[in-house]
């Protein structure tokens, strides 16, 4: 147990200083008094038994997790609309305090379950007491509905361990439609819905200072 605390202490780190970074994104663009691209951001270290379960399905060695498990810490991006993805992956592009290794467009490229998300790797390096460390990260990039819909098949894939009943199955299918056409929608009335924003925005502003 000591020696996966040892393993995760930078993992850790790198999540919670990763988190306030993002996080800062998105308060920069509310000083900005501009239409943020983030809505929210999360980020959690892989659990043991979920690392030890990939592991096992994808033959990776446990002294090659390092180099061959990518998630261990992860972070997740929430987007309003979808246009606003690649803004969020421009911005990280641009960012010097990683560097980017690998992008997954499961967005253009749907996965088979109905799984959309935009997945961006970066070695990022942390400060320890032994000196630096460089760790894979992996970031997900989301709209609310991708998020709405992953989050729920996530927790059924827990409970049916992955093998789905075949109506779950074709439900899931169905929602993923749902959420897409769902996100088209939504990016049709954008501009309504940022007016919308921007005058609550200006309203409660407003309010404060009233
Ligand atoms: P958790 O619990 O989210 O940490 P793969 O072989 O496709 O499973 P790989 O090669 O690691 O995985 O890369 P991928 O697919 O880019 O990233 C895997 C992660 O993406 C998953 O982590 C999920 O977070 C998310 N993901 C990928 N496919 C699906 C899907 O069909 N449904 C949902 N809900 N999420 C998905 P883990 O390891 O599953 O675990």
């Amino acid at each position: 147990m000591k020696q996966w605390d040892q393993f995760l202490a930078p993992y850790k780190l790198a999540v919670e200083e990763l988190k306030v970074k993002l996080k800062g994104m998105r308060r920069q663009f509310d000083h900005e008094d501009d239409h943020s691209p983030i809505e929210f951001v999360t980020g959690r270290v892989k659990p043991i038994a979920s690392i030890l379960d990939k592991a096992n399905e994808k033959g990776i060695p446990l002294d090659k997790l390092e180099t061959e498990m990518q998630d261990i810490a992860g972070l997740r991006m929430m987007c309003p609309f979808v246009d606003d993805i690649i803004r969020v992956v421009e911005l990280l592009r641009q960012r010097n305090d990683f560097e980017i290794v690998e992008e997954r467009d499961y967005i253009l490229h749907r996965k088979e379950s109905g799984y959309r998300s935009y997945h961006v790797v970066i070695v990022y390096p942390v400060q320890t007491i032994n000196g630096e460390k460089k760790l894979l990260v992996e970031i997900q990039i989301r709209t609310l509905a991708m998020n709405f819909w992953a989050t729920i098949e996530h927790s059924l894939n827990y409970k049916y361990k992955g093998q789905f009943p075949e109506d779950i199955k074709m439900r899931l299918q169905g929602a993923a439609e749902g959420a897409f056409r769902l996100d088209k929608e939504m990016s049709l009335i954008r501009g309504e819905i940022q007016d919308a924003q921007a005058f609550f925005n200006r309203k409660k502003e407003n309010d404060k200072n009233n």
